[in-house]
């Protein structure tokens, strides 16, 4: 399942709905005046063909993607390892909507309506586009490849979900692993927190070689050569040109990365009482499984917010990041929402386990919208609850009358996981919380630790996500990386991008990227967050100056109607238009790192007095 906020595209049943049920008319072609009356059959007006095709299309597409959703919610919600009977229904509901969506009649009638697509309205060709995107990952000329795929996925999600994760001889949760991690000071009991966060890679290895086999095969039935391919070419790009953008971001932020990765190789050496300070990191040092973010490194002085957090109790950042988006303009969450989510850990001793990454979901395309989380008072975890509900007010902002189901996307999978980022950063901003009363006005707050902190927090991620993971991806789904050499290319990619090394020889009996959640269920698209980053900081550039003419670094959006316009402005089309000429039309500029690399560049002056005389190893 895809873990972030779509289900897999898999889809698809038996029957394909044909294009010769009378349908409504849209009014592009009701406009055409001197048209015949538009029967649906008649040959050239190809308008009236598209409405009509997508009109049973999408009945039946929303209705089987409902299904799917639903069975994937109990699946990733209700997990009890070697019990079939949630892995059964998903997979079946996944079969038919597989079936439907990749069967051989509704390809050849979205191709032949696609070869008019000069005589169709954009947003006619957009929705025939997503569907024959969608129909290349279940394509049912190969209908037992992506049935064993189907199967295949089911299983991983139960191992990956299931895994019994045990420190000192105890099972804990990747909450527990997480918070030891950023807390725990004694170097030997960091690197065994650490081992136990990566037992769970041997139990993936099979299920995951098996699963880039069949990813691949599936795609290729419609022409696409790998599945990273595919992925890639949702943005319009190809593999070459995504890799490019990724290598770019990762350039741009390079100079900032090296800084920090100095500044961190000596704080933590002094932390941990090294005799020597290392020339890459340790892994374990760090306080994230992945290294993907280093922001609890730092606690900035009056401005202490795990420690505000953790008296609020468990309820409160969602409800705090509910009411952030109400201040914009954006309506109170459905009731269904509370109803229906699983947004805290289970209770200590259930009997079953449950999907323990962060994902919103849109269950119907329409008013169900949900959200999987593991939600405990904590910095961590605040950021993340702004993250989904960034996510689920975009699916409730495109649920309007002019968006159809099938476009009911991010303007690309970047901007979907953007939106909710940027509000997790402004939610930490100092005059954002002294407005909320949550930390004192008078309270002097050093500026440049808490930029530390956020560098900390948000410019690590990139050689993470835009090196490691996607060149990873890209090298084992569409350069055929040997199963043998999973783990040590994994660690090469750690080294050269990240600086970081493992703290003892990791051989291929282990599986390290696939600890990362991502690798197994939403996969060959990590560099979404990458991109995602830098258009949050693009977005909260145009915002913090043209909008509300502030500081970029200590702003307030708290209660301004102008940014929730502004970015309702962004998310009500969903996907129906295009996301370069979105970003231009809203920011003045095309993607770039820049408004990223300006915010931290003051940090710049402040890393290179701290690192005079360190030795510089990347
Ligand atoms: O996976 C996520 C979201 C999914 S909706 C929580 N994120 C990436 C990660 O955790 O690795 C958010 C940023 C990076
Ligand atoms: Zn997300």
């Amino acid at each position: 399942m895809k873990a972030t906020y779509l289900l897999p595209l898999a889809l698809l049943a038996a029957c394909a709905p044909t294009s010769k049920t009378p349908v409504a008319t849209s009014s592009s072609a009701a406009a055409r005046p001197a048209a015949p009356p538009p029967t649906p059959s008649a040959p050239g007006n190809y308008r009236a063909q598209a409405d009509a095709f997508l009109a049973t299309y999408t009945a039946e597409y929303v209705r089987l993607y409902t299904q799917s959703s639903e069975a994937e919610w109990q699946s990733n919600t209700h997990i009890v390892p070697g019990d079939t009977t949630n892995a059964n229904r998903t997979a079946r509901a996944n079969e038919r909507q597989a079936a439907f969506t990749g069967s051989a009649t509704n390809i050849r009638q979205l191709r032949e309506l696609l070869a008019h697509k000069d005589q169709l309205t954009p947003l006619q060709s957009k929705q025939l586009e997503t569907a024959l995107y969608n129909a290349a990952n279940s394509p049912q000329t190969v209908a037992d490849v992506v049935k064993r795929r189907i199967k295949a996925e089911a299983e991983q999600t139960e191992k990956l979900y299931g895994f019994d994760y045990k420190y000192a001889g105890k099972s804990v949760t990747t909450n527990d692993i997480d918070e030891l991690l950023r807390t725990e000071t004694d170097p030997q009991k960091r690197q065994q927190i650490w081992e136990a966060s990566k037992a769970i890679g041997p139990t993936l290895k099979a299920g995951l070689l098996n699963l880039r086999d069949l990813r691949n095969q599936t795609v290729q039935a419609l022409g696409y050569p790998d599945f990273f391919t595919y992925q890639a070419s949702d943005y319009g790009l190809t593999r070459q040109e995504m890799m490019q953008l990724v290598r770019q971001l990762n350039t741009e932020l390079r100079p900032l990365y090296r800084e920090l990765h100095t500044y961190a190789r000596y704080e933590l050496a002094k932390k941990y009482h090294a005799q020597q300070v290392p020339d890459y990191l340790p892994a374990d040092w760090l306080p994230n499984r992945w290294g993907q973010d280093w922001g609890s490194m730092v606690t900035v002085k009056g401005l202490n917010l795990d420690a505000v957090i953790a008296k609020k109790g468990k309820e409160w950042p969602v409800k705090q990041a509910e009411r952030f988006y109400q201040s914009l303009g954006f309506p109170a969450l459905p009731v269904s929402f509370y109803e229906l989510s699983s947004l805290y850990p289970l209770p200590p001793g259930a009997a079953y386990k449950k999907n323990n990454h962060a994902s919103a979901w849109h269950v119907d395309l329409g008013q169900d919208v949900r959200s999987l989380m593991s939600v405990e008072p904590n910095t961590e975890w605040y950021e993340t609850t702004h993250h989904e509900l960034g996510h689920i007010y975009y699916y409730l902002t495109y649920t309007n009358p002019d968006v159809p189901p099938l476009l009911r996307q991010g303007a690309n999978r970047a901007y979907h996981e953007a939106i909710g980022s940027m509000m997790g950063l402004a939610a930490q901003q100092k005059p954002f919380l002294v407005g909320l009363g949550l930390v004192d006005a008078q309270t002097p707050t050093n500026q440049t630790q808490q930029l530390l902190k956020e560098a900390l927090q948000y410019v690590p991620f990139i050689p993470f996500a835009s090196g490691v993971m996607s060149e990873w991806e890209n090298s084992f789904y569409a350069e055929n990386l040997p199963a043998d050499q999973l783990n040590a290319k994994w660690w090469a990619l750690c080294k050269q991008y990240q600086g970081m090394v493992p703290p003892t020889p990791r051989g291929e009996e282990y599986l390290d990227p696939a600890t990362k959640t991502h690798i197994n269920d939403d996969p060959a698209q990590y560099y979404d967050y990458a991109l995602s980053y830098v258009i949050l900081f693009q977005l909260h550039d145009h915002i913090a100056r043209k909008i509300l003419h502030q500081d970029p670094h200590a702003t307030n959006y708290y209660g301004s109607k102008e940014v929730g316009q502004f970015l309702q402005d962004i998310m009500r089309p969903g996907s129906s238009r295009d996301w370069r000429t979105v970003l231009k039309e809203k920011t003045g500029e095309d993607l770039s790192a820049r408004a990223m690399v300006d915010y931290f560049q003051p940090l710049m002056v402040y890393l290179k007095e701290q690192n005079k005389g360190r030795k510089y190893t990347m």
